[in-house]
């Protein structure tokens, strides 16, 4: 089979979050760091993924866990240093594993020096890095926009009798992305971790750096609260921010094989996929997965929309079951602690044409942590308790093995680490060949090994919308049957004669037991089970 080299390791490859402060602490602090990560690679090449993406490991006060930036070029000493970070590049890069970072550009940390600048006069250089207006006579914010953590988006600062913008919570004040010198410093940004080899950038809420200019009220909507109760016309997606876009681009293509993966803030897949071009981003992120009931009619609806979407600019699909601001799906879709529901996903997630995040810890099957009201660290769930408590939730420890502290640290950790600890993790499922952590690497090494999964066409088939999600990957000389079954009962996926024409092997099952699978024209499917058969 002729495989071509046109398609980049991003395409190809699988990206794998690092939440940093909770995957490996190597002093002792409790906070996970970067020479925890180190110690760590191995057991990331042993797994099989081709990337990392590091959330936020810039110094912050951390009122956001890093999404608070108070200086874009260097190390918060909680993580390490600049040649820690080195180190931990040069090292990732020997075995093969690429390093994305994480940049916050849309906002600064209210700590940030320029932002310190900015409160000091209104005559201040700095001041107009960031989005101002003078108060009315009547002490009104100067319009309805809303911050996404809760209550207006606008801060009053009486000194300069004037508010300043924040989309996020009101220590971290929105740059104006519209001052040439905020443009430059934020471009410098890209260049200086360019130039120390990192593989590309996950931008955080990208698609919200220009706001309207001149501010109008955004129109109403129906929803909840103050955020969802307006529709987002003015205060994110404006056009200047395609032009920036491309610039941006052209700074990375100017190193080889970069990438820049987009967090599109509220957005539809058709929405992201407007970002995604030969000379805009090379993804953005669509969200819609995250929000999928246990469907496969569902999950192929959100599948073909993003395909469809997608295809105007020839992009390429990503998938994300899980990330560090979501309940995590193994709490969402199992009541108890059965994994056989997360490999029919993890099958999915790694099957499909596209490029694959995991979440740290998924690849176990961590679930969420509950906490106490007060236990809660994030600001959001402090607010919103008890219709939302947070997004601690999903941020817990790494589960490396059944000690006190679950091998992250020897000491109490930021977060309480997940008392199913005990027996969920890394250890007890590198011992145990049926484990949901080797279904994942089984899978993982399969997609290396057959191209018709990295590259092939996704081909839906007909099927029986309750419980069977099936489909082929087809490239010249191989085709791939991928069957899953969503229900808890066996049964059976109807071929057609077309399907049956020639012999399929069965390659992977994520059943212990191997049975006749393929019938005169059906495949029989047990409980839960997920297949992978190959035609070549
Ligand atoms: O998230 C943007 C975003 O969509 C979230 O704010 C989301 O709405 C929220 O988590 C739901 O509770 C990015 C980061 O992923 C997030 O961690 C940051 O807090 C946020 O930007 C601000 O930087
Ligand atoms: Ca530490």
């Amino acid at each position: 089979m002729k495989e071509t080299d046109t398609i980049s390791w991003w395409q190809e490859g699988v990206i794998y979050q690092i939440y940093p402060r909770s995957f490996m602490d190597s002093n002792g602090d409790g906070i996970g760091d970067l020479n925890g990560i180190l110690t760590k690679l191995d057991y990331l090449v042993d797994l099989g993924v081709d990337a990392i993406w590091l959330s936020p490991i810039y110094p912050s006060p951390d009122v956001d866990f890093g999404y608070d930036v108070s200086d874009y070029l260097s190390i918060d000493p909680k993580f390490g240093n600049l040649q820690d970070f080195d180190q931990l590049i040069s090292e990732a890069h020997s075995r093969g594993i690429h390093v994305i970072l994480d940049l916050v550009l849309n906002h600064t940390s209210d700590r940030h020096p320029w932002f310190k600048e900015a409160l000091s006069s209104r005559d201040n250089p700095y001041h107009d890095w960031y989005i101002w207006k003078d108060a009315s006579p009547d002490h009104r914010p100067p319009n309805n926009w809303q911050s996404i953590f809760g209550g207006s988006a606008w801060e009053y600062v009486p000194k300069l009798g004037q508010y300043y913008y924040h989309m996020f919570y009101k220590e971290q004040p929105d740059v104006n992305w519209r001052n040439p010198q905020v443009r430059r410093a934020m471009l410098d940004v890209i260049r200086f971790w360019l130039e120390r080899g990192v593989d590309g950038f996950r931008l955080d809420v990208f698609n919200v750096y220009f706001k309207h200019a001149d501010f109008p009220d955004n129109p109403p909507a129906l929803g909840l609260r103050g955020f969802d109760r307006q529709k987002h016309m003015y205060d994110i997606n404006q056009p200047e921010l395609l032009p920036l876009l491309a610039e941006i681009r052209q700074i990375v293509d100017q190193y080889p094989q970069r990438y820049l993966v987009g967090e599109t803030f509220l957005s539809t897949a058709e929405h992201a996929a407007k970002y995604c071009s030969t000379k805009l981003l090379h993804a953005a992120f669509n969200f819609e997965f995250l929000h999928c009931p246990w469907n496969p009619a569902r999950f192929l609806n959100s599948i073909q929309r993003w395909e469809t979407a997608l295809q105007r600019e020839n992009g390429w699909p990503n998938y994300v079951l899980n990330n560090h601001d979501t309940p995590r799906s193994a709490t969402r879709y199992v009541k108890g602690e059965k994994d056989e529901r997360l490999k029919v996903l993890a099958t999915l997630l790694l099957t499909l044409r596209g490029t694959p995040f995991i979440y740290y810890g998924e690849e176990i099957g961590m679930r969420n942590i509950s906490l106490k009201r007060s236990e809660i660290l994030d600001p959001v769930g402090k607010r919103f308790w008890p219709f939302f408590k947070g997004r601690d939730i999903c941020r817990s420890p790494m589960q490396w093995d059944g000690s006190l502290y679950a091998g992250f640290s020897e000491k109490t950790p930021w977060l309480p680490v997940h008392p199913n600890h005990v027996w969920r993790n890394v250890e007890a499922q590198r011992a145990d060949p049926d484990s949901l952590f080797n279904f994942y690497r089984a899978l993982i090494r399969l997609r290396r090994e057959l191209p018709a999964l990295r590259r092939g066409l996704f081909q839906p088939l007909t099927f029986d919308p309750v419980s069977l999600l099936a489909y082929l990957r087809v490239l010249p000389g191989q085709t791939l049957l991928i069957a899953l079954n969503f229900s808890r009962k066996p049964r059976r996926l109807m071929l057609g004669r077309e399907l049956t024409k020639k012999p399929w092997k069965l390659v992977l099952t994520s059943h212990k037991q191997q049975h006749p699978l393929v019938g005169k024209d059906y495949l029989s499917l047990q409980g839960y089970e997920a297949v992978i058969l190959l035609q070549d």
